[in-house]
């Protein structure tokens, strides 16, 4: 059965694979499942066509066969579940890998979502500049409770997994922030995940569709 994803026609990063279409490209190649990407545009996403698959209108969306996902968490489980490589065997080493996917998504991506809302949103607000300090500080407490459970492990729970893939994809949205190189063990941790040949095809394939030129 054919995969077909959607991604932004143009992404505002221009292809620093920040946007969320990179981390289920990434699960993609980890499982080896070919994929084809439909690009569409931020009015198109508004869209009737568009909202069928994705009830908030946003990217990115999976389609195989009769069945359409959309939400990231969703969509990585789906091919983690589906397919040998990014969930152990072992039936609780299964449950902390997504118990990992779940804190990466609600108790670690939230506080860097405020930081983006902040900066980009709330920029020009009289209070801004005295939010986005409070706003840094709980990402800067989060980040080190997860430096000190991550310690100096390769990954958090034995060997990679989907719960590895959506923390990476999660800390890495804050490097041009330099909050993540505060936490040396968490910087080398997304190095690490970034250094898999999986990612580097994610990466290349959306860098290339936002730029046209094959990454460097
Ligand atoms: N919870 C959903 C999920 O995990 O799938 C969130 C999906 C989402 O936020 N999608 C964003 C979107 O479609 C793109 S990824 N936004 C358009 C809209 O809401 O109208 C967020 C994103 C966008 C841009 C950058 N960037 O340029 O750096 C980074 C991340």
């Amino acid at each position: 059965m054919s995969i077909t994803i959607t991604a932004f026609e143009r992404s505002p990063d221009g292809g620093k694979g920040l946007a969320r279409d990179t981390r289920v490209r990434w699960a993609l190649e980890e499982v080896g499942q070919p994929y084809d990407v439909r690009y569409v545009s931020f009015q198109a996403m508004k869209e009737p066509a568009h909202l069928a698959l994705h009830p908030f209108g946003q990217i990115p969306t999976y389609e195989e066969g009769d069945l359409a996902l959309f939400e990231t968490g969703a969509i990585v489980f789906h091919l983690a579940d589906q397919h040998p490589g990014l969930l152990p065997k072992d039936a609780h080493a299964r449950a902390r890998a997504i118990t990992w996917m779940f804190a990466a998504l609600n108790s670690v991506e939230p506080s860097i979502l405020e930081l983006v809302i902040a900066k980009f949103q709330e920029g020009d607000k009289p209070w801004s500049k005295e939010r986005l300090p409070l706003v840094v500080d709980r990402i800067r407490q989060r980040f080190g409770q997860l430096s000190t459970r991550l310690g100096d492990a390769e990954w958090l729970d034995g060997a990679f997994s989907a719960g590895d893939l959506m923390m990476v994809s999660v800390l890495l949205r804050t490097r041009p922030s330099g909050i993540l190189d505060e936490f040396p063990n968490l910087a080398a941790y997304v190095a690490r995940g970034e250094a898999r040949p999986a990612y580097q095809r994610a990466f290349a394939a959306q860098l290339a569709a936002n730029t046209g030129k094959p990454a460097a």
